[in-house]
């Protein structure tokens, strides 16, 4: 399986993080990114290569112009108003205030922001950018015919929605690879998302529409991020109206009760016959993933790989979470081998 991947994911290196009411270090680092790469390297898993560049129009297919727009100048405007450490809101556009976009850097902040964790930092939309890349030269590999390719996008991507950042993601990876496929011939695409929390921002973006299926597995909303989406009675609205299937899962949830989900979901995606598979990537479902509660171990990644493959489609795997760092690149690419070895 070929590798999609850049070093300019490492532009993408912010100090800090608030958790737990202290600014400690980024979960979300440039060394899991090296682990995983490393890992595709040791078991040779086939050819890594150089994003293509697509330009800014495939990321304006899916996000907010104004969004797009504030990403690629808050940092330098935080910066202009003299601010020493790194930028994230301290206010939000809150129940029973106005949804008005402030003109002031903090205000904008806490408009386009979901969570407060993540901060912008210097080339955090170079990274960002960089990172689409890595999904859309994916997804163009597939077009061109290969069977199954591994974009190893950082940062990630499945919390961004239409107009928002947040959860260490700020342009939604999976959805402009999909938003790609549909641009150059799908007629259906599935997205499903295996990351330990749910994807809010893939969700958001295509929950009026009949022509992504989105399924997530993760961690109940009401006990783990990002707390205000992911419920199982969301299932889309309008035409999109069972086109959104969420599977919430308990604290503790071990591998045998995660893949019974998983055999649901599979069920409904070859139900469904898309034309393209995007896998959103997370392995933070690991046992010792520091911020999630997910018990799954190393082998179980490999089975679940096998599951996945077990349904031949074309498929397009995009990395997202994933904290254990020391194990990241054996479970991301456990994954990938059992997932070739029924292809
Ligand atoms: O998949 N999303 C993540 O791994 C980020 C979670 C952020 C929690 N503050
Ligand atoms: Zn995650």
């Amino acid at each position: 399986m070929e590798t999609i991947f850049t070093e300019r994911h490492k532009l993408r290196n912010s100090k800090t993080e608030l958790h737990g009411g202290e600014f400690v270090e980024p979960f979300e680092r440039p060394s899991r990114a090296e682990y995983i790469i490393g890992r595709v390297r040791d078991v040779g898993l086939g050819s890594i290569s150089e994003p293509d560049d697509f330009g800014l129009d495939p990321i304006r297919a899916i996000h907010d112009k104004g969004f797009i727009d504030f990403l690629q100048v808050a940092w330098d405007e935080w910066q202009s108003e003299g601010f020493k450490g790194e930028a994230l809101p301290t206010v939000w556009p809150a129940r029973r205030m106005t949804q008005r976009i402030p003109t002031h850097i903090e205000g904008r902040l806490g408009y386009y922001a979901l969570a407060c964790e993540t901060t912008i930092s210097d080339g955090t939309w170079e990274a960002s950018f960089a990172s689409a890349q890595v999904a859309l030269t994916g997804a163009q590999r597939l077009n061109d015919g290969a069977k199954a390719v591994f974009s190893l996008c950082r940062p990630p991507g499945h919390h961004a929605a239409i107009d928002m950042y947040g959860g260490y993601c700020f342009i939604n990876n999976a959805a402009v690879a999909a938003q790609h496929f549909l641009d150059t011939g799908s007629k259906r695409v599935a997205i499903l998302d295996v990351d330990f929390h749910h994807g809010n921002g893939t969700q958001d973006i295509f929950y009026e529409r009949d022509d992504v299926l989105f399924i997530s597995l993760h961690g109940d909303p009401l006990e783990a991020f990002p707390h205000f989406l992911g419920h199982a009675d969301e299932m889309g609205i309008g035409v999109g109206k069972g086109y959104t299937v969420n599977y919430p899962m308990p604290p503790g949830t071990d591998f045998p009760t995660w893949r019974a989900a998983l055999i649901k979901a599979l069920a409904k995606i070859a139900e469904y016959a898309p034309d393209v598979l995007i896998i959103s990537l997370g392995v933070d479902t690991f046992e010792t993933d520091p911020i999630s509660f997910f018990k799954l171990k190393s082998d179980d990644f490999t089975t679940y790989g096998a599951d996945i493959g077990s349904l031949h489609l074309p498929t397009l795997f995009v990395m997202e979470g994933g904290y254990d760092i020391a194990e990241i690149g054996v479970n991301t690419v456990n994954v990938l081998q059992g997932f070739e070895s029924v292809s």
